[in-house]
């Protein structure tokens, strides 16, 4: 008798599985989770470490002009083949990935050859991706990234243009930053107009990675296009004027269509990933975000204020839905959302962050954590008088705003500047000016009415430190929370993947609220603020604010 029992109807892809990938500075990091949310793998590549060829610092290449920050597309392409391969070897079954999309760090950008999309498309399953793709699919080789400071002349010229940083703000949800995309185009075109003839298309980091999966060009992404200042942050339809301002007529064409928002179908993954890896031709391809409003889709209820202590810093807020449009303003950013395309999220970012404090933890604590931690513990809040701020790269908030500053207050009332402070002071002054820049913003970016803000969650690297945590609920007065996965925005992203699966199955309707019952993941309480240290702070604000302005100043 033949091999020809009854056939077994294997329903394909169950139990499915979401893929959330993070192309974040310094790592590329990968999160697959069940339908569940519950965390079934997880696989990262350090860029620094596993792709040492690079000579990266951080993920990232210094100049050579001044300010100037970039990475190599190359080496992202290889963490993506590497990933691959650390993820078959774990046993991952790539063919029940029902699902992908993920995060990239903001405002990155990707500039593709009139190659790309033959090459794309052409994919040969026996070669790996960065063999067939770098250096020929790309018009440049280095993407710029968000610590680039190098566009101040493109930013002022852009705020010129439309009629000052307040009315850019209304507009697109920021004024002009250097690290945004829209000054980075400018720059490009200014300076290498024949690279920027010979772009073809223009990706953001968030729309690089899904064109690969997708093997062809991906659109933007609604909220990680509210990192441009190219889009009207509100109707999130490209602004004519922006674009002409910052490409020429061109522009929009090398941007693709419309942005997109996050949960929608972008298409199914492409042969190559089919043979080479075997995942299923089922699987689909969703719009990526950017690294900060994938955390807030992984963490964030309304109501929480959530600190994203990683590379850079960010406060996020959502701001959910309402009758008046959110206030703009100078020193915040306004994103669209990527689930909701009514509300928004308000940020605040600073570039020195985790790197800041480990330069600290290095030159003062034999760079060991519990050393640092010790000379936190035992300095009292308020570090006997003494604030530092530290600044080793160029500044967001303040802007531009470069290198250390110290202070001696005497009353909580007055500041004089001094050399330096004692060794042992340094920890808990980084600590504290970090913290204390976040404070005297936040009332500032609360929408109006909004509840009290009853609780902080926070992620990154540094959240699972228990002394910042404690330092952190003291200095908010907030009860801190965490969460069970360290992966935030893999995570947001595994999230959004199954958000597309999920209102695909559904005849594209449904909200992420109805798919998820409104839960985040499960927060932990870790630190409560103890009132007598809030009280010190309280008072620590105002002074902190003069330090500040006395550095801006010099
Ligand atoms: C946000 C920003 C950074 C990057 C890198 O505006 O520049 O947080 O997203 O994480």
């Amino acid at each position: 008798m033949g091999n020809d029992g009854p056939t077994l109807l294997r329903t394909p892809m169950f139990p499915p599985l979401f893929l959330g990938l993070d192309l974040s500075t310094q790592q590329l990091k990968a999160v697959l989770i069940a339908e569940d949310a519950s965390v079934v793998h997880e696989s990262a590549v350090h860029f620094d470490n596993d792709l040492p060829k690079y000579n990266t610092v951080n993920g990232a290449i210094q100049g050579p002009l001044d300010g100037e920050v970039t990475s190599p597309v190359a080496m992202w392409l290889d963490a993506i083949d590497l990933l691959m391969e650390r993820m078959k070897s774990a046993g991952v079954d790539f063919s029940a990935i029902a699902a992908i999309s993920g995060a990239g760090q903001q405002h990155g950008s990707v500039y593709w050859s009139a190659d790309a999309e033959t090459l794309l498309s052409s994919l040969d399953a026996k070669l790996p991706l960065r063999e067939q793709l770098a250096p020929n699919a790309f018009s440049i080789q280095r993407a710029p990234i968000w610590q680039d400071s190098s566009t101040t002349e493109d930013c002022r010229a852009l705020e010129d243009v439309i009629g000052g940083p307040q009315i850019l703000a209304d507009l697109s949800g920021s004024r002009a930053y250097e690290r945004f995309t829209g000054s980075q185009i400018s720059k490009i075109r200014r300076l290498d107009a024949a690279a920027y003839a010979a772009t073809s298309r223009i990706s953001l980091v968030s729309s690089f990675i899904p064109s690969l999966f997708l093997g062809h060009i991906a659109p933007i992404e609604v909220s990680d296009a509210s990192g441009m200042n190219l889009m009207n942050v509100l109707s999130c339809k490209w602004d004519h004027r922006l674009l002409e301002a910052c490409g020429g007529p061109e522009l929009r064409v090398k941007l693709g269509p419309e942005p997109v928002p996050g949960g929608t179908s972008l298409g199914k993954i492409s042969e190559w990933w089919l043979k080479r890896w075997g995942f299923s031709p089922e699987c689909i391809v969703a719009p990526f975000t950017g690294d900060n409003p994938a955390t807030v889709v992984s963490l964030s209820a309304p109501g929480d204020a959530l600190l994203s202590l990683g590379t850079s810093t960010t406060l996020l807020l959502s701001i959910p839905p309402a009758d008046t449009p959110p206030k703009r303003f100078t020193t915040s950013h306004l994103l669209s959302h990527p689930t909701t395309l009514d509300a928004q999220i308000a940020m605040l970012c600073y570039k020195n962050g985790a790197l800041a404090r480990e330069q600290i933890r290095d030159r003062f604590c034999e760079g060991d954590w519990d050393r640092f931690n010790t000379d936190v513990e035992s300095t009292p809040a308020g570090n006997n008088g003494y604030m530092g701020l530290y600044f080793p790269l160029p500044e967001i908030i303040p802007p531009n705003v470069v290198g250390d500053f110290f202070y001696k207050v005497e009353d909580n009332a007055s500041i004089t500047p001094v050399e330096n402070i004692p060794n042992d002071a340094h920890p808990r002054a980084i600590l504290e000016s970090q913290f204390l820049s976040i404070r005297s913003r936040i009332a500032a970016i609360l929408p109006p009415h909004a509840p009290h803000l009853h609780r902080l969650v926070v992620a990154g690297g540094s959240s699972s430190n228990d002394t910042i945590r404690q330092l952190a609920a003291d200095l908010f007065d907030m009860k801190v929370y965490v969460s069970g996965t360290k992966q935030a925005a893999g995570m947001g992203g595994a999230l959004l993947a199954k958000y597309a699966w999920w209102r695909a199955a559904q005849g594209d309707t449904g909200t992420f609220e109805e798919m998820t019952g409104g839960e985040v993941g499960e927060l932990k309480c870790v630190a409560e603020p103890r009132p007598e240290m809030t009280k010190v702070y309280d008072e620590l604000v105002g002074v902190y604010q003069l330090c500040e302005e006395e550095a801006v100043k010099r």
